[in-house]
């Protein structure tokens, strides 16, 4: 049984009732695993491997607004605070707030996007530390809020006493620690952002739908760009032929497995990148490359590529196509890529 109180639309939680909500959410929980997707890759045979990919269902935007009354834990009697958030369940390093220096009653209204991929069981937690120079930095205290308290679309301002440990029920603990206050809202992705249109066959087909345009909908805010390298059909190298698939956006490098021998090789990975703004003006490049171990070195040589303008993916929302490979005889690639935004 969850407890909250409400002040004035204001979620208080306080130490009494912390408990009940790290109970509720079997504290940390994992990713669900319904949200899995797994699949078995096939490569005549001789490749085979199992690729899990989370997918993504909304975003998670946090405002750190301010704490209040925080510990002191500097020599001049005051604390240099910053606050670290993040996800359970998920890897991506934390996200952090500038640093205030000297101060015990920090002011930040700062702003986060947070990628959400199962709001029943997912927590985010808040510690705020004392910057130092030297040394490790303090930490002033921490807490939690699982996103099911949130409901879609909807801001909530959360009042969290800090607390001491990731573990509740510490008699020791108990120092008052101050306070963090905190907006969350919780944006699940648009439902027919994810509908799939019939595949386009055609290769590097022009045809586009603007259709959405008019909607002026999917042309600002916050989105995940996700790449899926389907396949090649027909690349063939000078001196060899183990394909595998660099995608290159935004100064990010991301590659698929190798394949050993084969022309037409079959990947399906998946790439996401999370965006501020829609890639309106952006391109993705991808480029197939073949390795090859030698003795004591390593040959590459590259079997195309391909430039991909991103423009037509924002409007339509979606692209799945075959694309002449570039540098390439008659090697073609199979992309699918997706635009998916909150608004
Ligand atoms: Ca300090």
């Amino acid at each position: 049984m969850l407890k909250f109180k409400t002040e004035g639309g204001v979620y208080r939680l306080t130490k009494g009732t912390t408990q009940g909500f790290l109970d509720a959410i079997g504290n940390m929980a994992p990713l669900n695993d319904n949200n899995t997707k797994k699949w078995r890759q096939h490569d005549g045979g001789k490749n085979s491997h199992r690729v899990a990919i989370n997918k993504p269902v909304g975003i998670l935007h946090v405002k750190v607004v301010r704490a209040h009354k925080l510990l002191k834990m500097d020599f001049l009697g005051t604390s240099d605070p910053y606050v670290k958030l993040s996800l359970s369940g998920e890897s991506f390093p934390a996200k952090r707030t500038t640093i205030k220096k000297r101060n015990l009653n920090p002011v930040w209204n700062e702003k986060f996007k947070l990628i959400v991929k199962d709001p029943s069981s997912q927590v985010i937690q808040l510690e705020v530390f004392d910057w130092d120079k030297v040394g490790a930095h303090d930490r002033l205290g921490m807490q939690f809020v699982p996103l099911k308290l949130l409901k879609p679309n909807e801001t909530k301002e959360f009042k969290l006493d800090l607390l001491k440990h990731t573990f509740m029920g510490d008699p020791t603990d108990k120092k008052q620690r101050g306070n963090i206050v905190i907006e969350l809202t919780y944006a699940p992705f648009r439902e027919d952002t994810f509908k799939v249109e019939s595949p386009r066959s055609g290769l590097g087909s022009k045809e586009s739908s603007f259709e959405r345009l008019s909607e002026g909908v999917v042309l600002s805010g916050a989105g995940l760009l996700s790449v899926i390298v389907q396949g090649a059909e027909d690349v063939d190298g000078v001196r060899h032929n183990n394909p595998y698939a660099v995608v290159r956006f935004r100064g990010e490098k991301k590659k698929t497995k190798k394949l050993k021998k084969t022309r037409n090789p079959l990947w399906n990975e998946e790439f996401q990148f999370m965006l501020e703004e829609p890639p309106l003006n952006d391109k993705i490049r991808i480029q197939v490359n073949s390795r090859r171990k030698g003795i004591g070195f390593y040959s590459k040589e590259c079997l195309g590529k391909l430039d991909i303008n991103l423009t037509d993916v924002v409007h339509n929302g979606r692209i799945n196509q075959k694309y002449h490979l570039l540098n390439s005889k008659n090697g073609k690639i199979h992309v699918e890529i997706k635009w998916t935004t909150t608004c």
